[in-house]
């Protein structure tokens, strides 16, 4: 016979065992169910919970593999093409080169090249043809001071001549140089500044750090501009890029603090909140960016080029090539192409619809191939 207190222990036992089951079999269906819910809506998960913007960044694919024009190059910074199609370029330490038919480097004097300064923007006069005009952006030293400004050269025989300063005492520092120059539809130059490492002088227009600025070729004030002086729009923070698409609307991308980097569209006077709103923030009076990086998420960008309905740009720490393609004025679908297949990307530039995009990764904080840096470009 077994003992009754036996039965009833091994009753219990029975009875705990089945409800274990029980619950765990419902538990393993809430499982399942779960899994397969998030399996379904898995696309509006990752966009909720794993992109910082409303915009996304899609992984893009190009078909045609780059193809590589220049290599050996140091830290070049921006590119522009002479009318018989050579390519200049600008290396930060303070070379100008020509690549083509006519090979040959010119030094600039009085460069001093520093963490993020040093020889950055060239472009061409509109009248290149007639005023052979170039003009380069650098960091320099005047009287003791580290300065930017934009000088412009005569150039014709494959000789740089008849240096003139055009802006000068733009506030410089180690870091926040900005750098990038282009004549506007307008006519007139551009030039984006950095804040050179003090925020505060991005929100005051009598500051030239910070901004982005406009004048005359011959670097007089345009007498239409909002503040009586060169600034056209203030509260950036480090612009290196600037264009203009078809309807001549002037796109700008600018480094965030860590983070939170921009693209956005650039109207006179505006202010575009550095340092007071950043990402997603808002304030009376200042513009936010039409899509910034998020909060997780760096882009770096440097460069700005514009070709059939597309803004594109590099990523330094993003590692990518940038594709905004334009919806209309607060829409744009970004796309992130050759994602670390290059390392550092700087330079970019739309010629002949082909894009013109240059490496970086002799700026210090890249890992450099035997033959970098390299200019790559695609055809579209
Ligand atoms: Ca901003």
């Amino acid at each position: 016979m077994v003992p009754v207190t036996s039965a009833i222990k091994c009753y219990t036992r029975y009875m705990k065992h089945k409800r274990s089951v029980m619950i765990g079999s419902v538990v393993l269906v809430v499982i399942l169910m779960l899994v397969g819910a998030a399996y379904f809506y898995r696309d509006d998960l990752v966009r909720l919970y794993l992109s910082p913007t409303d915009s996304t960044v899609e992984q893009g694919a190009v078909e045609t593999k780059p193809e590589v024009v220049a290599r050996d190059l140091e830290t070049p910074w921006s590119i522009a093409f002479l009318p018989d199609g050579d390519m200049l370029i600008t290396e930060r330490s303070g070379e100008l080169q020509r690549i083509g038919e006519d090979g040959q480097t010119f030094t600039i004097e009085g460069v001093q090249e520093t963490s993020e300064g040093g020889l950055l923007g060239v472009t061409l006069a509109p009248d290149f043809e007639q005023s052979v005009a170039l003009y380069l952006y650098y960091t320099t030293n005047r009287n003791g001071t580290m300065t930017n400004q934009v000088d412009r050269y005569i150039f014709a025989g494959n000789r740089l001549s008849e240096r003139t300063e055009i802006i000068t005492d733009i506030p410089a520092a180690s870091n926040h140089n900005g750098g990038a120059i282009a004549f506007g539809p307008d006519d007139k130059l551009y030039v984006t500044t950095g804040d050179a490492a003090e925020p505060e002088l991005a929100q005051s227009t009598d500051s030239l750090a910070g901004k982005i600025l406009r004048i005359n070729p011959d670097g007089s004030t345009p007498n239409d501009n909002p503040f009586d002086n060169p600034v056209w729009s203030y509260g950036h923070r480090n612009p290196q890029g600037i264009a203009w698409d078809e309807e001549g609307r002037l796109w700008s991308v600018e480094h965030g603090q860590s983070s939170q980097d921009e693209l956005n569209l650039i109207e006179r006077g505006a202010n575009y909140g550095w340092p007071t709103i950043r990402g997603d923030e808002t304030s009376e009076g200042m513009r936010g960016p039409v899509v910034h990086s998020g909060n997780t998420d760096t882009w770096a960008p440097s460069g700005l080029a514009y070709n059939d309905g597309s803004l594109y740009f590099a990523g330094l720490r993003g590692q990518s090539l940038y594709r905004a393609e334009l919806r209309d004025s607060d829409n744009v679908t970004l796309t992130q192409l050759f994602a670390q297949e290059y390392g550092r990307l700087r330079a970019v530039t739309a010629h002949e619809d082909t894009i013109y995009f240059s490496t970086s990764n002799r700026d210090g904080r890249g890992s450099p191939a035997s033959d970098d840096d390299q200019i790559l470009r695609i055809p579209l």
